[in-house]
């Protein structure tokens, strides 16, 4: 390799990970590592557990919660004075970990962590996820108050403001209000998972915000447990990346629907998730932290634009 093959020599921006490690069925680290990897950052994982699979469309997984083991990662990690750029938290296999993960938060803020990114992982489709109780969603709704970001679907949306599930967001007044209830939680909040007639939309708003970003996307009939976990990993990835917010929603609700269309092509098990592997390479190179840069190679579909919905 010549020299001047080489990124732009910077250490790479630490992430540290705190989700469950599920041996199958993509999800959380089996995606958040790969996905920051190929995004040109360091995946640091603090395992909230380890699964054989994950809950969704699986029964009979051999479980073990890490909590007493995640105080001891996190405490190794700052005894040794590790910092890290960002925090992204996702899946809690018990609700202590909450406050586990609250202190963590707040040591690293003090050493200068800049982003702190909470997917108050609970449910979907207006289920909590088998093994998860009321106690998750309190310990849950604690947590995204550390954040700088959430990325609820609407199911977790509900569920944290405590109203009742309605399935996808027709008009825009209302959307802008579940936006501007969550806003009330955390500073940033991007939220998947939203329907209006005949169309798809990931959102986001910033509190204080007088209207919303809205990215629309092709729907497809198919369902795959962990595309919450690939969202919000691109995300985080493209914001530690400098990219600006709605540039993060773009491109996470763009690489997702490539995801999903690739997988439905292959005919796996839905439970399996997304093939997610071939498609890293679409993702990759964007060291050069500039707008474009992100897209390494043309995509199979353009890039969605996110289109500013002012308050109604
Ligand atoms: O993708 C969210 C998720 C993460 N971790 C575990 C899960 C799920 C969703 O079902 O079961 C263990």
């Amino acid at each position: 390799m010549q020299n001047n093959d080489f990124p732009p020599l910077r250490a790479p921006k630490r992430c540290a990970l705190a989700h469950d490690l599920s041996g199958v069925g993509r999800c959380a680290l089996t995606v958040a590592i790969p996905t920051l990897a190929a995004m040109g950052i360091q995946p640091c994982p603090a395992p909230t557990g380890v699964l054989s699979t994950h809950t969704g469309g699986y029964t009979g997984m051999a479980v073990r919660d890490l909590s007493d083991y995640l105080e001891e990662n996190l405490d190794h990690w700052e005894s040794m004075g590790m910092t890290f750029d960002a925090i992204y938290s996702g899946y809690l296999c018990h609700e202590r970990q909450q406050a586990v993960l609250s202190r963590f938060i707040e040591r690293q803020r003090a050493l200068g962590c800049k982003l702190v990114v909470v997917d108050p992982v609970l449910g979907d489709d207006g289920e909590l996820y088998q093994k998860l109780t009321s106690r998750t969603v309190s310990a849950m709704a604690a947590l995204v108050r550390e954040a700088d970001i959430i990325t609820p679907n609407l199911t977790e949306a509900a569920l944290l403001l405590g109203i009742p599930y309605a399935p996808g967001t027709p008009e825009s007044a209302r959307t802008y209000e579940l936006l501007a209830a969550l806003t009330e939680l955390a500073p940033c909040v991007v939220l998947t998972g939203a329907m209006g007639a005949g169309t798809h939309q990931t959102l986001a708003m910033r509190r204080g915000d007088v209207g919303y970003w809205a990215c629309e996307y092709r729907h497809v009939d198919a369902v795959y447990p962990g595309t919450g976990d690939l969202f919000t990993s691109v995300i985080t990835g493209a914001l530690l990346n400098g990219q600006v917010l709605p540039r993060a929603l773009e491109v996470a609700t763009w690489f997702v629907g490539e995801a999903v269309r690739f997988t439905r092509l292959l005919d796996t098990q839905a439970r399996e998730g997304v093939a997610l592997e071939p498609l890293l390479p679409l993702i990759m190179g964007n060291w050069a932290q500039g707008e474009e840069a992100m897209l390494h190679r043309p995509a199979s579909s353009p890039v969605p634009r996110a289109r500013w919905v002012p308050r109604g």
